[in-house]
C-alpha cells in the first residue's frame, strides 16, 4: 500500500457498517460499491444494533479481504485493537474517541484520520499526527445519533482560509447531487454513508459520484 497517494484515495471515501446497510449483506454492498468506483473504505461499526465480538472481528475481516483484493485501503473507525489485530491500512478516531497522539504511537505506519469540527481541533490533530482530517458535517445527515448542526460547504473553505493544508474530506449529507460543491471548496474528496450504502442500486449509486478535480 502506497500511503503517499493518499489524497487520490480519499477521492471517493465511504464508510459502513452492519446497520447502514438495511436488508442487504454488508459484504455485497461493498463489492458492488467498489465496482462503482470507491476509493477508499472505512469499516465503521456503529449504532445500537452494531455487531460486536467475534461477529465484528469476523465481518472486518470479511471486507478488508476485499479491499486488499481490490487494491483499497481498509480503515477501521474508532476501535484501535481490531486495526491492530487486522493489521488494517489504518484508522479512523473522533474526538470522543482515544486521542489521536496515542493512536498514533500505536500504528506509527498507517493512515490516521482525524474528526475535527474546528480549527483548534485540526491544528491538534495534525501535531498529532494526522494524514489527513474529516470535516463535517457539510449537509444535515441522519446516519450520525451525535452529528452537530450542519455548516455547509464554506466550512471547508473556512479550514483552508484558516492555512489548514492537510488533506481534507467532506462528510454529512454528501449525496452525488453536492459532492462536487464539496471539492470545489477545497477538500480533497468525500465521504459517503447513506448516499451509498442506503442505495437499492448500489454500484449505481456509487458511479453517480463524478467528482471533478481541478487540475
Ligand atoms: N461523521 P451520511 S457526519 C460519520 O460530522 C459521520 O463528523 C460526521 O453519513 C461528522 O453520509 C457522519 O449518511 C455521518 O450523511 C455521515
Amino acid at each position: 500500500m502506497n500511503y503517499h497517494k493518499i489524497k487520490e484515495y480519499l477521492s471517493l471515501y465511504f464508510i459502513m457498517g452492519s446497520v447502514n446497510c438495511r436488508d442487504h449483506n454488508p459484504v455485497n454492498v461493498l463489492k458492488q460499491a467498489i465496482e462503482g468506483g470507491i476509493t477508499l473504505f472505512q469499516y465503521r461499526e456503529k449504532g445500537e444494533a452494531a455487531l460486536k465480538g467475534r461477529e465484528k472481528y469476523h465481518l472486518a475481516e470479511e471486507l478488508q479481504k476485499i479491499c486488499a483484493d481490490a487494491k483499497i485501503p481498509f480503515i477501521v473507525n474508532d476501535d484501535v485493537e481490531l486495526a491492530i489485530e487486522l493489521e488494517a491500512d489504518g484508522i479512523h478516531v473522533g474526538q470522543d474517541d482515544e486521542a489521536a497522539r496515542f493512536v498514533r504511537g500505536r500504528m506509527k505506519n498507517k493512515i490516521l484520520g482525524v474528526s475535527a469540527h474546528t480549527i483548534d481541533e485540526a491544528h491538534q490533530a495534525i501535531y498529532d499526527g494526522a494524514d489527513y482530517l474529516g470535516i463535517g458535517p457539510i449537509f444535515p445527515t441522519s446516519s450520525k445519533a451525535d452529528a452537530k448542526k450542519a455548516q455547509g460547504p464554506e466550512l471547508i473553505k473556512h479550514f483552508r482560509n484558516q492555512e489548514i493544508n492537510i488533506p481534507l474530506v467532506g462528510i454529512g449529507g454528501i449525496t452525488s447531487a453536492n459532492a462536487q460543491e464539496v471539492i470545489e471548496t477545497g477538500a480533497d474528496g468525500v465521504s459517503v454513508i447513506s448516499a451509498i450504502a442506503g442505495a437499492k442500486d448500489i454500484r449505481k449509486a456509487t458511479e453517480e459520484f463524478k467528482i471533478k478535480f481541478r487540475s
